[in-house]
């Protein structure tokens, strides 16, 4: 028998405005390119800005119902104050076409990238330039006119994490209290954002939660699992309703709020450990080693894992959508099995009574995969760098398929699935 899911179940892709557009020039991360500070430039990435028109076309033609994308900041808002109605324009024009091509759009606002003068003025970092994320919100409210799905943040932990933290990526800080403070005001600014546009659209959040999985049987590491399960992964969200965020150093208060979903992101599981550092909050996680074969990323394919967000999300009785799901491969048949095995798993969450109603594909193309560059390949659709034409992988068709009929076949099950669900 092969697996049927609900006539309403949302079967799409995802990008980021960031990834995919190309000369993105008004953002931090395009200033840090510029200044050598990353190790890959996003150049033109997908072309995506002017050749979007096509990409609405060929997810239509795939097949796929729906499609979560983000708006850049920067390009509405290139200087303090300025605002740019080309822009403004363009997205709007994204968003008619996808309605014309009867694809449902799921909007993020933020993801990863800030403009640059809102950077200079030390971001999320300072809570008095949330005034600027209100200015934005304001437009954005009539640019989405329609849109039903609308997302505030991508993944807050990764970006405070990689941001404040590790100090990977923009703006290569190095401050586990001013973290906090930042998770802190990414709260505060989705209490504005909830605030402003929920009654004209439903409001979410989207959360990467990587499983974690302690190191050994020992109590110490199970502690630290926990830990780490806590912070990086329920402490933001807790904080959405409960009205306190709990750092690892001390608690916020941050206004009570709501979230109408949540989007839950899921890749791979970690591996935590005790760790008699402080500043490391007495553990230390890295990624865990699950599977023989690693993806481009280097991460495990751990597909049960999916079904545990899953279960872990749903404490917050909301409906969740699965934001992001994907392998960095150059095997597009491994791929096919990668999506075939989560989606059993999510079915079976569904099955089992969870509220999921989407799952959206990570990506739609291959894109600048952030530090990684354009090395690893995400893509249902291949790019080819050169010439910016796009070749729909078979994956693209198989998911395709799944999308139309709703359905995944005894004869994918049987080649690509797996045997003990
Ligand atoms: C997500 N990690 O990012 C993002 O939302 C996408 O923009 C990105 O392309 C995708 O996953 C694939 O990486 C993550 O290091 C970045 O744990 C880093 C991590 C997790 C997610």
């Amino acid at each position: 028998m092969g697996l049927k899911f609900p006539n309403d179940f949302l079967f799409g892709t995802a990008t980021a405005a960031h990834q995919i557009e190309g000369d993105n020039k008004w953002n931090d991360w395009w200033y840090y390119e510029q200044i050598g500070k990353l190790p890959y430039k996003s150049g033109k990435a997908c072309n995506h800005w002017e050749l979007y028109r096509e990409d609405i076309n060929l997810m239509a033609e795939l097949g796929y119902d729906a499609y979560r994308f983000s708006i850049e900041w920067g390009r509405l808002f290139p200087e303090e104050g300025k605002f740019n109605e080309d822009a403004f324009n363009k997205y709007r024009e994204i968003i008619e076409l996808l309605f014309e091509r009867g694809i449902t759009p799921n909007v993020t606002l933020h993801h990863f990238t800030s403009p640059l003068w809102f950077m200079k003025k030390g971001g999320f970092a300072k809570e008095e330039n949330l005034k600027y994320w209100e200015q934005y919100i304001d437009k954005v409210a009539d640019l989405l006119e329609g849109v039903k799905l609308v997302a505030t943040f991508n993944e807050p932990m990764v970006y405070v994490m990689m941001g404040y933290l590790t100090a990977y990526w923009p703006p290569f800080v190095k401050n586990p209290f001013k973290a906090f403070k930042v998770a802190s005001n990414l709260l505060k600014a989705h209490a504005l954002a909830y605030d402003a546009l929920h009654g004209k659209f439903k409001v979410g959040i989207v959360k990467n939660i990587p499983i974690m999985l302690p190191a050994s049987e020992s109590e110490k590491d199970k502690k630290a699992a926990e830990k780490a399960d806590f912070l990086f992964n329920w402490s933001f969200l807790d904080a959405i309703w409960s009205g306190t965020y709990r750092g690892a150093f001390r608690s916020y208060k941050v206004p009570e709020s709501d979230a109408d979903f949540i989007g839950i992101n899921y890749y791979t599981a970690s591996e935590v450990r005790h760790s008699w550092n402080p500043l490391k909050f007495f553990f230390e996680a890295k990624l865990a080693d699950l599977s023989e074969r690693k993806t481009q990323m280097g991460w495990s394919v751990y597909p049960e894992g999916i079904y545990k967000a899953i279960k872990g999300v749903s404490r917050y009785e909301r409906p969740m959508y699965i934001t992001e799901n994907g392998i960095a491969t150059l095997d597009d048949e491994w791929r096919i099995e990668f999506i075939i095995q989560h989606l059993q798993y999510v079915h079976k969450a569904i099955e089992d009574g969870y509220d999921v109603n989407g799952y959206f594909y990570w990506s739609l193309m291959d894109n600048y995969e952030w530090r990684e560059g354009f090395e690893p390949r995400f893509g249902l659709i291949e790019i080819d760098y050169e010439t910016f034409e796009r070749r729909p992988r078979k994956s693209a068709y198989v998911y395709g398929e799944i999308a139309r009929t709703k359905e995944i076949k005894e004869e994918l099950i049987e080649k690509y699935g797996l045997k003990s669900l």
